[in-house]
This record gives C-alpha cells, structure tokens and sequence, in this order.
C-alpha cells in the first residue's frame, strides 16, 4: 500500500495534537505503580488482578493495560479465557522505580511540574519569561528559589537531574579524554550523579561537587554514599563567593539556565579560578548551528523559556561565552544522545 503524504492524511499533525495522551498514560501508569506491581509479581497479571493489586477500578485498568500495550510498555498474552500482562524489557527497566537505569522520578517531574508550567507556554512566549508566578504562586526573582520552592521540589529536582546521568552520563565525560585532570570541580553538580561517572571513569582524579548549602546537604544525605571515595562535596554560592582553583571545571546543564549576561559572569570567574592548562567542560543539549535540531534540544530551549532565565544554545554560542571569558581552544563533541560536550583549555 503506498503511504499517504502528510497533506492527503495529517497523521504527524495527529499525532503532536494528542501527544498529551501519551505522555498522560505513561504518568499515570508509573504513578498508580503499574509496571511496579507486574516486576514484584512472579507471572503475568489479568486487568483484574492488576486492579486488585492497585486498588483500581477493573475497567480504568484494563484500558489503562491496553493503551500500554499500544505503547509497547506491556505485552498480552492472550489465552482462552482472559488476556494477561507483562513489562516489555524497555518498561523493566526505566518505569520500574528500583531499576538502576530508572526514569521513574524524571516521569515524575514532568508528570508534577513540567506539565503544570507548560499549561503557561503560550504566556511564556508572549511575555519571554518563566511561568512560576502562574503555575504555583512563588515570585521568581531568584531562579532557583522558585525552582526549590519547598525541600520536597528540591527534592524531587535533584532526583530528576540524577537518573539521566545512569544513561549519558559515560558518554559525556568520556567524549574528551579528561585523564590529564586530577582536580576536578563539577560546579553545580547538584546530586552527584554526574560526579560519580566522572570518578569511575578516571580512576586518578578527584570531583568535587559544587553546590548550594542546602544541596549539598542533602547529596550527602540520600545521594552520596561513603563508599564513592573520590567524590568531595564544597558549599558555596558560584556567582557570589570565589571559586576553588581546580585543574578542570565541569558546567553540565548550568548556563542553558542562565542568560549569556550571567552566563559570562560564572565563566570569566572559572577562568579566572581555573590553574594555567586547565579547563572547562560544558555538558549541554546543543542545537544544530542552522537552528534546524535536534528537536529534544528546540524543546528543552522552550521548557528553558517556561522554567529559568536561559535557552539552549548552539556549539558557535557556546564557544562565543568561552571565547569572551579568555578560554581558547574549542573543541565540541556531539554524543547522539541527549547532551554533548565542549572542551575549553585556559
Ligand atoms: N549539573 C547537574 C546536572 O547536570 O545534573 C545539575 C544541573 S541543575 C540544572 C543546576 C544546578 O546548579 C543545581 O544543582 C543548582 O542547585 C545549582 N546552582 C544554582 N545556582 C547556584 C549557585 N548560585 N551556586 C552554586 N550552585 C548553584
Ligand atoms: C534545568 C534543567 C531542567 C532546569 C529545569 C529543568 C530539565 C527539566 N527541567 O536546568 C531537564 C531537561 N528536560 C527538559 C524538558 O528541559
């Protein structure tokens, strides 16, 4: 059968309308505990005993099951009498929340708050600005104290930063060969996550992670655990007290939050902190120069838009900040997956 063209039928037109639905599905799923239950059971499970188990109604369920199937989060195996249920390997192992490769707390911040600020995006784009006043009535002066409105946000945040790392994070500290660096700061390194990778992957250096007090606090507390030995922790407020010297500074995920004003600020104190030979690392979603893609990176750039002062930017941007804040030798190392690299030396 020949395929139709987008404008005979407009199935990707469809399609983004009710992606909604989608991603609803999946929220709801991983948050009744769907894919938690059918792990902890020994055999596939009827919509019946799955309801029983969730404490949901049969008929919810049972069509709950089946648009999982559709998703191919589930498989049925149909027999005489009724179909049953069970993880795809995929679901096992990002919707089920002990899962070492886990997304469960990411579905949940976008289930929790993402999906809250995106119902402002069309404000977000008339007024160019981050929506938290409308979404959940905290006064957005200062960025990351909307963003860790409550210790629970913060909480839930942190959780969110952590998991993506179990999945990209080798691909980005291994995209340059950081061996030469034993001192290494991960300014902002929130819980850890990206620290740990970094510490395995270079068994001769050391990572510091930068934080805010109270993030640091609690990295220690659920994320850190004693036996990751060369991960240090060093409280501190980048843009108001001085940095540490160190022989390389990793930003991942830092400047998309911040305008290229700020986001100069913390790069010429790196810089300025940073040992001669040294350098800087940025891990970001970077956009194709043409502006033509990756469609997760023009994405982040709008959820950026709705959610912190910053945007993604393109590789020239970048080497634009680096440029402006005396780093020299560019170098950019697109991964395929989500996030990439650029190498900066001072
Ligand atoms: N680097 C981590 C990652 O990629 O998973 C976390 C990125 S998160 C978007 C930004 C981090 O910067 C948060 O952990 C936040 O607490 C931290 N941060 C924000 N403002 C800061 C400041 N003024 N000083 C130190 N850290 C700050
Ligand atoms: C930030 C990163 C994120 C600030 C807010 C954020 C992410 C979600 N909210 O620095 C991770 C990337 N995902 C998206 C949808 O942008």
């Amino acid at each position: 059968m020949s395929s139709l063209n987008d404008v005979e039928y407009p199935r990707r037109i469809l399609d983004y309308m009710e992606g909604f639905l989608v991603s609803k599905t999946l929220f709801a799923s991983c948050e009744l505990g769907v894919f938690d239950l059918l792990l902890a059971s020994e055999r596939p499970l009827s919509a019946a005993e799955v309801a029983r188990g969730l404490g949901t109604s049969e008929d919810g369920t049972e069509r709950l099951l089946s648009a999982c199937v559709g998703l191919q989060l589930l498989t049925s195996h149909p027999s005489d009498t009724e179909v049953l249920y069970s993880n795809t390997e995929m679901a096992e192992t990002y919707l089920t929340k002990s899962s070492p490769r886990s997304l469960y707390h990411s579905i949940q911040y976008n289930s929790k708050t993402i999906y809250l600020c995106w119902h402002y995006l069309s404000d977000a784009v008339r007024e160019g600005t981050n929506q938290y006043e409308k979404a959940f009535g905290v006064s957005s002066k200062d960025l990351f104290e909307a963003l860790y409105r409550s210790d629970e946000e913060m909480v839930k945040f942190m959780q969110l930063m952590n998991s993506i790392w179990n999945i990209c994070g080798k691909d980005v500290v291994t995209a340059f060969d950081l061996s030469p660096f034993k001192t290494i700061y991960d300014l902002g390194g929130c819980s850890g996550a990206l620290a740990k990778q970094c510490a395995a992957a270079y068994p001769d250096s050391t990572v510091t992670v930068f934080d805010l007090p109270k993030v640091v606090h609690m990295a220690k507390e659920h994320f850190v655990s004693a036996e990751h030995e060369r991960i240090l922790f060093h409280e501190g407020d980048f843009f108001k007290e001085p940095l540490p010297e160190a022989e390389l500074y990793i930003l991942a995920r830092i400047l998309h939050d911040w305008t290229d004003q700020r986001s100069l600020e913390l790069l010429t104190k790196v810089q300025q902190s940073c040992k001669p030979g040294g350098g800087v690392l940025l891990v970001e979603a970077l956009l194709h120069e043409d502006n033509s893609g990756p469609l997760t990176a023009q994405l982040y750039s709008l959820n950026m838009l709705v959610q912190t002062e910053g945007r993604e930017r393109k590789a020239s941007e970048y080497t634009a900040l680096l440029t402006a804040a005396g780093f020299s030798h560019v170098q950019v190392q697109r991964t395929g997956k989500i996030y990439d690299a650029v190498l900066a030396r001072k």
